[in-house]
């Protein structure tokens, strides 16, 4: 069987087991095409300039760091503005955190009035952003914390800040009914919604065999929206009721992998998640591709974060990271969306991305000079992409494929298209 049959029949095999909806295996499929995604950490914490562990990191008592509430005023906020920027740049979908561990709920929450809405700012952001991001055509994804710095239900968990907390209060049955309620709150006021992140479990170690009851707040999801998909950033293999994986910072190898479901991997595109003034160490453009190559050479979705200043704007340098993606990817996303895994070639900085019976080879090292890799199948063409202009190979008995090819040093990334005659 070939490897895409084999995916295929993987998916549907899990899906048989775990009660996956037809509607969520197509926005599965559709997720694992999209291929490029951008992440927003964006709450009361921007404000701090610090990123978003700033009240756990210094110790803050909670109700002093609250009251950061009302200065939070991002009156420079344009949700099309941001929306035209992310389209721009070839982004596929929007994960916006819409309550990060500091609990600030970023939209029109009647759980509580610790939101955006009890702020001077008084917008409803998650709508805003998710009415934007929708009208260019992207899909919207929502970030969620299991964890909350916040709330005196919330149980203490390994990584909790404790100050003024009144551990008396906790109720985790209460707080698991809070979260539900804001999940249908999030499903049923917002349009579709393509995802939900969770991000927490780790506040519990194994050891204390903490019970979050995932299982109810996934299938609460998907009774409301079943083409939602279900992410949780816990680090281990998927459990039941889980529609794709993430990785936290690049895939690297071993790591162990469930290839009947679609991966994502996350990664800042600085050294911060939220704001972070001080930190303007930015990834260049030509790492950016290159992470994005060797993401989708894996199989995975790269989701590259911005964390958004307190006045609303995004920070003028991810703007121009952003830019120069784009401008990347109008030329080369046919060798990038859409596309699967391809073969590895161990210890080279040569990967490949596959469709159909075309496999794309990306040289990522400008010095490279020739080539030699195992390609399954017979090769019939081999071309410069995306020029078209031929490439002279050979090709072993035993499959091996033997190439000169010319990299391109000004570019992050040589691409060779190699056609593979179909098989009977
Ligand atoms: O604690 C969070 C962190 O702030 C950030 O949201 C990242 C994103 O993957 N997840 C957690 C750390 O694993």
């Amino acid at each position: 069987m070939r490897m895409k049959n084999l995916v295929v029949a993987l998916v549907v095999l899990s899906a048989a087991l775990a009660g996956a909806s037809e509607e969520n295996l197509k926005a599965r499929r559709e997720f694992a095409d999209m291929r490029f995604g951008v992440f927003l950490h964006w709450g009361l914490y921007a404000l701090h300039g610090q990123g978003e562990w700033y009240q756990a990191n210094r110790n803050i008592d909670r109700r002093e760091y609250a009251k950061l509430k009302d200065c939070f005023n991002p009156v420079k906020f344009d949700a099309k503005k941001w929306a035209r920027t992310f389209k721009e740049a070839g982004v596929r979908y929007v994960t916006l955190t819409s309550r990060h561990h500091e609990g600030f709920s970023m939209f029109a929450t009647k759980e509580n009035d610790y939101n955006v809405m009890t702020s001077p700012y008084g917008r409803d952001i998650v709508r805003e952003l998710g009415d934007a991001v929708r009208a260019e055509g992207m899909k919207f994804h929502l970030y969620y914390s299991l964890v909350d710095w916040h709330l005196d239900e919330y149980p203490l968990g390994d990584c909790t800040n404790k100050k003024g907390w009144d551990s008396s209060k906790i109720d985790y049955a209460k707080y698991h009914a809070f979260m539900m309620n804001q999940l249908t709150e999030l499903l049923t006021n917002y349009g579709p919604i393509g995802a939900i992140w969770f991000d927490g479990e780790w506040d519990h170690s194994p050891k204390t065999k903490f019970d979050w009851r995932f299982r109810e707040l996934y299938d609460h999801i998907h009774a409301l929206q079943p083409a939602c998909l279900v992410g949780n950033n816990h680090h281990h293999d998927l459990i039941a009721g889980e529609d794709f994986q993430m990785i936290e910072n690049t895939v690297r190898e071993g790591q162990r992998l469930n290839p009947a479901f679609p991966l994502e991997t996350c990664e800042t595109m600085n050294g911060n998640w939220g704001y972070a003034m001080g930190d303007l160490d930015y990834k260049t453009v030509d790492q950016l591709v290159k992470l994005l190559v060797r993401n989708a050479a894996r199989g995975a979705n790269l989701l590259i974060n911005i964390g958004p200043q307190p006045n609303g704007e995004l920070p003028a340098l991810a703007c121009e990271r952003l830019a120069g993606l784009g401008a990347w990817l109008k030329v080369y996303g046919e060798t990038i969306y859409g596309t699967e895994a391809g073969p590895v070639f161990p210890e080279t900085d040569v990967v490949a991305t596959v469709k159909g019976g075309t496999t794309y080879l990306h040289f990522l090292d400008p010095k490279r000079t020739a080539f030699a890799c195992r390609i399954p199948g017979k090769v019939e063409s081999v071309t410069a992409f995306p020029s078209g202009r031929r490439v002279v190979f050979t090709q072993t008995a035993e499959g091996v494929l033997v190439l000169a090819p010319t990299v391109d040093g000004s570019v992050p990334d040589t691409v060779l298209t190699v056609k593979v005659a179909s098989q009977k």
